[in-house]
């Protein structure tokens, strides 16, 4: 008689997805918005394995929608055409020059690869800008940053329609006006912060390259209180580069997402380490 030998990789494949059965239960239907931020992204391998969680996601049962960065990829582009850039307050200071390329960054070369990584790994995915079906309409933040936009009226029914017909979202950060010759550049997370509020998504993920939201020994906290997160923000725990994504969280949860987790996105297998593990990955942000 053939024995068939035991490989223990399959019998921990077995377990691990055994043991996904309770997360994917509790997100069966839930939406889950995720940014992915330029820094992100890393090379072809990292854009594949983003997708292959995100088309995952999918197929359990989760609506995924992902909002997208992509801020190294303008600077190269500026850069190449001679266009001085600077950001104040982590905000790109746009001028009309500079909108039109973030533009096409945006809504050409980064979301198009997103979707075809999508796509590649079986997943359906439609892209979209702000602009499409007047989804995300702005006014402008600071006449100081120029052209960049703070969204003041989402119009989430495309995202729904699409998420209803089985078809994930792809979303560049860019915005009309009230004026609609106006475009405006909106920065990656703020924009994911407005669809996540305007869907009261379940899940608002920040993928980002810093671990998550530190404490003054500067260990990673798992899971904290919008008054946790005012109280070290004021005592200048959350300090630089954090404070953008803390806002952005803190006004998700008022706008009724259930939870926000600011994570590294360069861990593989980020988002499924996220939503189908007890453990989680990086900080978690609810009331
Ligand atoms: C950003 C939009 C892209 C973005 C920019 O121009 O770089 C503003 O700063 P990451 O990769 O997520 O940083 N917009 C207003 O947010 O990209």
């Amino acid at each position: 008689m053939k024995k068939r030998a035991m490989n223990p990789d399959f019998i921990t494949t077995a377990r691990t997805l055994s043991e996904a059965l309770p997360y994917m239960q509790r997100y069966s239907g839930a939406i889950v918005v995720v940014k992915f931020g330029g820094n992100a992204m890393g090379d072809a391998d990292a854009m594949a394995e983003f997708a292959r969680d995100i088309v995952l996601m999918r197929q359990v049962g989760i609506n995924p929608v992902v909002v997208h960065g992509g801020g190294p990829m303008i600077n190269d582009l500026l850069k190449k055409l001679g266009i001085q850039s600077e950001f104040v307050r982590g905000k790109r200071v746009t001028d009309q020059a500079t909108v039109e390329v973030v533009e096409m960054v945006l809504t050409g070369l980064v979301n198009k690869r997103i979707v075809q990584a999508i796509m590649d790994e079986g997943g359906r995915a439609v892209g979209l800008s702000g602009k499409d079906d007047d989804l995300m309409v702005c006014e402008m933040e600071d006449p100081e940053l120029g052209w960049v936009g703070r969204p003041v009226e989402m119009n989430v029914q495309v995202l729904r329609d699409l998420m209803s017909a089985g078809i994930i979202p792809v979303v560049a950060p860019v915005a009309t006006g009230m004026d609609p010759v106006e475009t405006f550049n909106v920065n990656g997370d703020t924009a994911a912060g407005a669809i996540a509020g305007a869907l009261k998504a379940d899940r608002l993920l920040l993928l980002t390259d810093v671990a998550g939201v530190k404490n003054k020994a500067g260990e990673v906290v798992t899971q904290l209180t919008p008054d946790e997160v005012r109280a070290m923000t004021h005592d200048g725990t959350i300090a630089g580069g954090m404070i953008p994504k803390t806002e952005t969280a803190l006004k998700a949860l008022d706008e009724g997402v259930r939870g926000v987790v600011i994570l590294d996105g360069r861990v593989p297998n980020a988002c499924l380490l996220e939503i189908f593990t007890e453990h989680g990955a990086g900080s978690l942000i609810k009331s």
